[in-house]
Parts: structure tokens; sequence; C-alpha cells
């Protein structure tokens, strides 16, 4: 037998090694055969920024555990990387240099896939997809055009948020809440403009409902996507105006206060404000509407805010009392949201009361928390009660009279039941390059027409002038613009807008299980039997936004045929931060009181520049707090396995992980325990021959013990919830009961170390894989079975027994495992500890809690 020479431990050598007969073997392949169950592990792609962060590096591991780990479980994975390569940044780096976006977007992929491919993950690269490619796009155009078949998508004029510096449109949550753009940091503006929209209202009903379904998802984050979606049952009603036809209809929650209405209010922009204007009001609505579309919804909704308005001069009557209410305009009602008109009821609405006083409005109560009490009010009263001032509804409560108001108003045909949501349609278009086009012509004759399937994709121009001003870059390319109608052949021209990144992000996973077809957008047997996603990992950040769209992709391209599947990710862990160690000086301001660690002696933490004592915290790592810590150098220094051991051991996966040297270093040596653990057995010669259970010394039962709760443990801490780090220390204790054991030549002690080496595999897969190899194993550690644990092997044969007098714990004995009560009690009474205490007392009581104590109680 091979007698290999005793080593240290040389990471690096075993990482290159490794990676190589991996890739030689084909490990990482997506297996083909459908014997096996499938399991899909995916983390949520990248953003090709150029290099690789602790974060990714934290998100890719806990992803690439899980599908090392579901590997040897028996499970056939598809388990691959892609790259979300279309968007902002890339354009406006581009800008900045000159490249063109194209080029600076591959060099970064390249650059970050040779990172990738350095941690050792167990990526499947031949499924590998950029968002930014043709390959890809066509099939993001072709989704578009699936959507505008369906009716989902659609053109209108929308008040956007405006981006004065980078000229573009920007979606609400790319405005922060100092109403500022995301990226460049101006004042967002509204502008009116022709946007396309994706009908996701259409679906908020089922992507409210089938939040139920998604049991593998945290909590929190279901709760963050249906207050998104935003659910409210409320009525509509419809408020006659004096002197006109029309007549405005009102959304609201509180139809019970409907008798407290003591005027009406339309968004500025809602289209009664021409009929409703008086013409001495005129000049002062047009004004004030000028000022209120400037602002952002944000500004316009703020609770701190005063709120602003402007009586029409108009008139309403509340069709419940026949009662004329004047017509005001305000900033605070939104346009977009229910009618975009609100009926104000000043006395049971905080923002209605704040707004009654400002204005000097009718304040009137209509509800009162119980019957009898008084009528007067310091400030709104929102809770349900008792109607009172409400003509027949008097004396109801709140629950009833909304019913029974909402029926009136149906029979009387003004008003009906109506259940409204928050979520808006999604607005899809940007004028920007760096984006899939939206495959429409506008013909003058025709009007919009679909770019025909077999003319896509629509590619974008490589020849373009990047300005990173004035509109649309599209729109100003005459050439790629101006193409014949599709349908009749005139002269018409291209759609210049491109669709948001969400988009492509949206469908990516229902690619990679055929990534290569040129044909169709996948085969649906193949997304069939792939999907859903087994386990998703990625950022909180992504809770609403994308997994909601990847939703809504996923049950309208399910509606439209192409698969079977109602929810696209089965189980989610959203995995928490990397922080890294912060040094702050208090007396700076803004930005510059993040001093950059690298700048800083951590024995002596003073400001380089004013020598002023810092503080020390932990933050989330980022370049503008100068606190991030770089994946290579920690590879450099300690190898990936250490990396991936520290990550998993230091927190589990979903909370925030504080980066530590030492801790890092702490699991370095850990590995080099385990190292010369494994050499020094393999070093005396591996022994083979297979253990006789029933001849086992003590020694040898618990050590096999040891073993076979380390099997158990770890296995349930790496199933569902992934607590990897109490897996850890699971492998630990095998390795220090391994050290402990003196019986190194009995095959019980074998198994220990073929079990320690295997259940280290997911974890850390090159060293795993190199011990694997000097134990005399041929091939690789990770096609092993995971191990499965012997029930027999977990019973110990003894148990201590806690002794206690009066309640008091006098010691301890080692007693046989299988004793009943009375055999307990018979060992107890006989044992010295007890007998110290007992001899020559009357005993009153004994209690025997079986398997922990047996307690004399005297008289
Ligand atoms: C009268 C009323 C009386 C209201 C009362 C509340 C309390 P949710 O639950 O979020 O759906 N509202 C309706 N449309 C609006 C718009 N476009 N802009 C601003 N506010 C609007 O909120 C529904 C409530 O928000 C509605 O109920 C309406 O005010 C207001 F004691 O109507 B309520
Ligand atoms: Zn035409």
């Amino acid at each position: 037998m091979e007698s290999p020479q005793k080593t240290s431990y040389q990471p690096a050598a075993i990482e290159e090694k490794w990676q190589k007969t991996w890739l030689e073997l084909g490990l990482d392949k997506t297996p083909q055969d459908q014997s096996k169950p499938k399991f899909y592990a995916l983390s949520m792609f990248p953003y090709p920024s150029g290099s690789l962060h602790m974060g990714h590096v934290r998100n890719y591991t806990i992803t690439d555990v899980i599908a090392r780990l579901k590997r040897m479980q028996g499970y056939r994975v598809l388990h691959p990387m892609g790259w979300d390569a279309f968007g902002l940044p890339a354009e406006n780096a581009a800008i900045d240099r000159g490249v063109p976006p194209a080029k600076w977007t591959y060099q970064n992929i390249a650059q970050m896939r040779q990172q990738l491919q350095r941690l050792g993950l167990s990526l499947d690269w031949e499924c590998e997809v950029a968002t930014c490619s043709p390959d890809y796009y066509k099939w993001t155009q072709w989704i578009f055009l699936q959507f505008l078949a369906a009716g989902l998508a659609y053109q209108r004029e929308a008040a956007v948020n405006w981006d004065p510096i980078d000229q573009t449109v920007l979606a609400n949550e790319q405005v922060d809440n100092e109403g500022r753009s995301w990226r460049s940091g101006a004042i967002v503006e509204r502008k009116l403009l022709r946007q396309w929209f994706f009908k996701i209202t259409d679906y908020a009903e089922e992507l409210l409902n089938d939040l139920d379904k998604l049991t593998g998802w945290p909590e929190r984050v279901k709760l963050m996507q249906a207050n998104w979606i935003g659910k409210s049952t409320g009525a509509y009603l419809e408020f006659p105006i004096v002197g006109a036809e029309e007549k405005i209809g009102v959304y609201t929650t509180r139809p019970d206060t409907v008798y407290g209405v003591s005027y009406v209010v339309l968004a500025p922009e809602h289209p009664l404000t021409q009929v409703v204007t008086t013409s001495d009001q005129k000049a002062a609505v047009e004004a004030f509407i000028k000022e209120v579309t400037n602002q952002s919804e944000l500004e316009r909704t703020a609770e701190d805010k005063p709120k602003r308005g402007i009586p029409t001069g108009g008139k309403a009557i509340n069709p419940f009392t026949g009662e004329e209410v004047p017509i005001w305009i305000a900033d605070y009602v939104l346009y977009e949201y229910g009618t975009g008109a609100v009926m104000g009821v000043p006395a049971h609405d905080v923002r209605d009361f704040k707004f009654a006083k400002e204005q000097n409005l009718a304040i009137k109560v209509v509800i009162v928390p119980e019957a009898g009490a008084e009528e007067t009010l310091k400030t709104a009263y929102t809770e349900a009660g008792i109607l009172v001032n409400s003509g027949d509804f008097n004396g109801m409560n709140s629950v009833d009279a909304k019913k029974a108001i909402i029926e009136f108003a149906e029979k009387q045909n003004f008003g009906k039941l109506r259940i409204q949501y928050r979520l808006r349609d999604w607005l899809i278009s940007r004028q920007r390059y760096w984006g899939a086009p939206i495959p429409v012509i506008h013909c003058p004759n025709c009007g919009i027409v679909p770019v025909p399937e077999k003319d896509l994709p629509v590619q974008l121009p490589e020849e373009i002038e990047l300005s990173g001003r004035g509109g649309s870059p599209l729109a100003q390319l005459e050439s790629w613009v101006n193409v014949p109608c599709p349908t009749c052949g005139t002269p018409a021209k291209r759609e210049t807008d491109t669709m948001d990144t969400f988009i492509d992000s949206s469908w990516y996973f229902l690619r990679y299980p055929d990534a290569k077809n040129e044909e169709k957008i996948f085969d649906s047997n193949k997304v069939n039997d792939w999907m859903p996603v087994d386990q998703y990992v990625g950022g909180i950040e992504h809770a609403i936004l994308h997994l909601l769209y990847s939703r809504f992709f996923t049950k309208v391209l399910r509606d439209r045929g192409l698969f079977n599947f109602d929810e696209p990710f089965q189980r989610l862990l959203t995995q928490g931060m990397v922080q890294g160690l912060t040094y702050m000086n208090p007396n700076k301001g803004g930005k510059d009181k993040w001093i950059p660690s690298h700048l800083v002696d951590a024995n002596n933490p003073v400001d380089p520049q004013t020598g002023e004592p810092l503080q020390r915290l932990y933050a989330t790592m980022s370049k503008s707090k100068g606190n991030g810590v770089a994946p290579e150098d920690v590879i450099n220094k300690y190898g990936i396995d250490t990396a991936r051991m520290f990550i998993l051991f230091k927190a589990p996966p979903e909370k925030d992980l504080e980066w530590d040297e030492a801790d890092v270093e702490g699991q370095f040596r850990f590995l080099n325990r385990v190292w010369r653990l494994v050499t020094d057995y393999a070093a005396a010669g591996v022994y083979k021959q297979k253990a006789e259970l029933d001849k086992l010394s003590k020694i040898e039962k618990d050590l096999r013990r040891a073993i076979h709760i380390a099997i158990q443990a770890i296995t349930e801490d790496v199933e569902d919830e992934y607590q990897f780090n109490t897996a850890i220390s699971e492998l630990m204790k095998l390795s220090n009961a391994l050290t402990d054991a003196k019986c190194n030549n009995s095959p019980i002690y074998a198994e220990g170390i073929q079990t320690l080496v295997i259940m280290l595999a997911p974890f850390a897969p090159h060293i795993a894989d190199e011990l694997w190899h000097l134990l005399g194993n041929k091939g690789t550690v990770h096609t092993q079975v995971w191990p499965s644990f012997d029930p027999a092997a977990l019973i110990a044969d003894e148990i201590t027994l806690v002794i206690q007098i009066m309640g008091k714990t006098r010691g301890s004995i080692q007693v046989p495992s299988q004793l009943d009560k009375a055999g307990l009690e018979k060992y107890a009474r006989e044992s010295e500890v007890a007998q110290r205490y007992i001899e020559g007392k009357e005993i009153k009581k004994v209690i025997v809690v079986p398997g922990k104590l047996v307690n004399f109680v005297l008289g």
C-alpha cells in the first residue's frame, strides 16, 4: 500500500490540483439522466461591476455548499451562474472612459468569471447566460411580444420621475427618501412622457394569494411583498358636480364616514380640474398645478410636510346628504392611486384633519368610540366606532355601516364595493442605450407593429456615440431608427426605448435549464423538469421588486402555456451582510467621518490627519467606508477552504457576518488540525478491515457513538434550515473525538476518519479531496454518498445520573442506560454520594426522573 509522506497543509497547490481534476471529471456538469430526483440551486446572478466582493463570496459559498451536499445526497443538481449585464452603470462608466458599454461589460465579465472560477465553486459554466448578449435578449424581446399579445404591455402618458442629470426616467424605488436619484443624486423632477407599462396589476390578487404557497420563504419577505401589493377593500362613490354633467368618483376605505364629508379633493393631474375650476380661480389653480407636478411622489406624501391645496371654486354634492361641499385640489392626493380623487373627512382622517385646520374647513364628527360619547375633537378619531349625525345609519357600528352604506349606494346607483391595490402597473421603458430594445415599430398607418419573431433580436447598434445627455441615445441614430413597416412597408420608426433591466432578471432562471437553445426560449420539458428553483439564495435588497417581478413573469408565461408551475422559487434564503471593522471620527461630518482601515493602526486607532481618537464599529463592507476585505487577499493568505469555513462558521447564513481576522485564523488552524489528524493516520497505514460491531471495546463503542451523533447532527443542521455554523461545530467535535480516541488501529477509527473527510467535503471541498486521496481512495470525495447514521449506535450504554438530596445536587454516578425507575432508585440509594447523606435518616419520598436524576426527600 502507498504510504504517503507527511506533508504540511498547502492550500494553494491543493486548490489548483483539484479544480483541474474536477473539470476533467466533469463534476459540475448538469446531469441529464432523470433517474435521480432534481435539485436546482441558484444564487442571484451578479451585476458585472468588474470585481468580486465579499458579499458575492458569501452568497455563492452558501449556494455551493448546498449544491455539493445535495449531490452527495443523491440528487442531480443544476447549479448555474450568469450575468445581469445590462444597465445604467455600464453606460455611465462607458461615457466616462470612452469605452463602448459592450466592451466594458464583457471585460468585466471575463475578469469576474476568472475570480469566480478561482473560488472552486461547483458551477456548470456551460449554462452561463449574459443578459446583454443577443442570444439572450432575443428572448427577452420575445417575452415582451408575448406580453403585448396578451394585452399585458401597453403605452400611456405618465407622470414619471425625471433625473435631470442622467436625463432619464427613474422608477419610484430609484428615488431615495430625500427625493434624489439613487445614481446621480439629483433632485428628481416630474415629467409627463409616453411610456411602456406591464400590467402587473392584473396579477395582483394571485401574487398576493400565492404567497401562502411559499412555505420555504422567510415570513419577513412575504410580508414585504404583501405590503407592496397593498390590498385594501373599500367603496367607490360618485359625487355629482354642481352645474356639470360629470361626476367625481372617489375611492374610500371608510364609507362609514360619508356623512362627515366637508370637501372633495382632486389630484392636480385629474382631468376634471378643468371642468370644476371657476374662472376667478383659474389662474391660481394653474399656477398651483405647475408647482406640484414638479414634485416627486415622496415629497407630496411626506408625513411631516404641510399639505398644500387650493379651492377650485367648484362644488360637489354629497349623494347621501344632498349637501354641497367645495372641491379642492391638493398635492397629497395622488393621481395614480384609486380614482385620483378623495372625499375629505377631517374628523376621522389625520391628513384631512390637518388640512381642514390649515384651510379652515368644516370638521363634522360622524363616528364616536361608544354610544353617547362626547362629539368634540382635538385630533382626528380614526378608529372604528358608532355612527352619529349619519341619518338612517345612526347607531350602527362601523363594520355594519360600511356594508349598509355600500349596499345603499349600489341600490341608488351612485357607488359600489371596490377592491384596490397599492401595486401599480410596472413602468418598463427607459430612455437609455444599454438595455434590450423594445421590439416594436411605430408606423403612421398601422400604429404599433410588433417586430416579427423572425426578425428578433432587434440588435443594439454598435456604432453609437454616447454623450450621457439629451434623452435616448438610440433616438439619435437615424440609420437605426428608420425602417419600413413590417406590415405595410411604409417608412416607419423603431421604438427607441429599452427595457428596464429588472425584466432581464425576471426570467434568467428559466433559461439556465436550456441555455443554448437557439430555436426556442427553452424546451418546456426541460423547464418543467428543473423548475421551480429548489433553493434560491441572495440579498434581502431584492425582497420586493426582483422577486415580485419574477413571480409575475412566471405566472404570465404559465398562462401563455410555456410551462405548468405557478411559482419560480420554492425556497428562499436571504443571506445577511458581510460587515467589516470600521473606523469613524465622530467629530467629522458627512462621508469624511469614515476613515479607511488601511490608514489606521489597529492598536492605536487615531485619525491620520488630525490625531483624534477613532470609534470602532462593524458596518457593511463598502468602498465609501473603506472597510472592505478583498477576497483575493484572504484567499492568498489562507486558501479558499479557510475562507469558506470562516464564512459558514461565523454566523448562520441569514444573519450579518462580522469579518474577523482572528476567527479566520481559527478556521485555518482547524483545517491544519484535520490535516494532521488524517495524514498521521494515513502515514500509519490505513486499516481497512470491517468492524465486528458485537465485539467492540468500550473505547470503540464511545467513538462509534461520537461518529454517528456527528452524522445525525450535521445531517439535521444542513437540512432545510442550513445551520452551517452548528454543522461545523459538530465537525470540530468529531475531529476532537478522533484526536482523543485511544484506538487508532481500530476499524471504527478508520470509519471516523473517512466520515470526517466526507462530511467536510461540502464545506472545504479542496482539502477534503486531497485528504480523501491521501487515504488511498481513487476519484473524488464529492461523488461519495452522504453518510447515514445507525440509530443503534446513538444509544449510550451508560448514562450520568444526578443524585439530589432535598432538591440539592450532591453528585452524580454512572449507571446502565436501560434501567427502569426502580433500578435507578436502587443504584442511587447504594451510591456512596447518597449514603453520605441518607445514612440513619428517614427517607420520606424518592423522586426519580428517568434518564436524569434521583432526589431523596428526608424527614
Ligand atoms: C375618506 C376617508 C375617511 C378615508 C376617513 C380615510 C379615513 P388605503 O387604505 O391605503 O387604500 N385616498 C384614496 N385615494 C387617494 C389618493 N389617490 N391619494 C391620496 N389619498 C387617497 O387608503 C385609502 C384611503 O386613502 C381612502 O379612504 C382615502 O381617504 C385616501 F375617515 O376616504 B379615505
Ligand atoms: Zn404599417
